[in-house]
């Protein structure tokens, strides 16, 4: 398993919940320098980030990019792929597509968390997901062509209604036309929504793409109640070797989010002393 941390470039989430912010330099040489693997980043829009110089501070600090958020299609326009609208959903699906091909550009995946919308407005679950497997079918043949899987990402109930558990996540891409689709774990939602998260781990075993490493809180892992020891032991027993990528509140602050996250995975997964 391999360790992440969050750099958000969204000025519309503040507030939410990732480690380093509005400087891709900086975060990636806080990164770097606390002992990282990788970055992921939440970008504005596909075409807000300059490729060149990502590829440079890549190289510089010899990080990799884990994942790139799409959820800023959400957060700024309020687009998602399950909307009424037609228009929207293309939208959706374009602005998505193009997180994709920059994630492509970088060897990573792109995420659907957020984008994937709410059932509402009169739109019968039925036909949600018939909007839905039509994009992900799509959308992760896209992927497919820069030899990564999309990920998709379950979310609690208090940001979506379309699919809050790893369970129904595992049967409806089991229904897809691909199996380029995989399903993110993010630790926090699974806290609200799971009845164990290491048994639901294990119930999903390879559909797991990646992991969002946090808390029962969304703090950083050790600043919460959620048991990790039984986590990471139900994640090395499905020979996960994906990410643990920290997407957190930058509590207290950024740095000290960042470190903790680091003796955490030190601790649980890499298992050298703390210090
Ligand atoms: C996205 O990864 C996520 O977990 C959502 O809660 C949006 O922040
Ligand atoms: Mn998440």
């Amino acid at each position: 398993m391999k360790s992440a941390i969050t750099i958000s470039l969204v000025a519309q989430a503040q507030g939410g919940p990732f480690v380093f912010w509005d400087n891709l330099a900086a975060g990636c040489e806080r990164a770097a320098a606390l002992g990282f693997d990788a970055v992921e980043i939440f970008a504005p829009s596909a075409d807000s980030i300059d490729r060149k110089s990502l590829h440079h501070l890549l190289d510089r600090h010899n990080l990799e990019v884990a994942a790139m958020g799409s959820g800023a299609g959400w957060l700024i326009h309020r687009w998602d792929l399950c909307q009424a609208s037609e228009e929207i959903r293309q939208k959706s699906r374009k602005f998505i597509a193009q997180i994709i091909d920059l994630a492509g550009e970088f060897s990573s995946p792109a995420i659907i968390g957020s984008m994937q919308g709410r059932i509402e407005g009169g739109v019968s679950r039925q036909q949600a997901l018939e909007w839905l497997r039509e994009a992900l079918n799509d959308l992760s043949a896209r992927a497919a062509n820069h030899g990564q899987p999309l990920l998709f990402e379950p979310l609690n109930r208090y940001e979506t209604n379309a699919f809050n558990r790893l369970g129904d996540t595992a049967a409806f891409i089991h229904t897809l036309d691909t199996q380029n689709v995989k399903i993110l774990a993010d630790l926090f939602h699974m806290n609200i929504e799971e009845t164990s998260i290491p048994d639901a781990l294990r119930a999903a075993g390879k559909t797991i793409g990646h992991v969002h490493f946090a808390d029962s809180n969304r703090q950083a892992v050790g600043y919460g109640h959620t048991a990790m020891e039984p986590v990471v032991e139900a994640l090395r027993q499905l020979a996960y070797t994906g990410y643990l990528s920290a997407e957190i509140l930058p509590q207290p602050d950024s740095e000290a989010a960042a470190k903790q996250t680091m003796k955490a995975y030190r601790r649980f997964v890499a298992q050298e002393p703390a210090n």
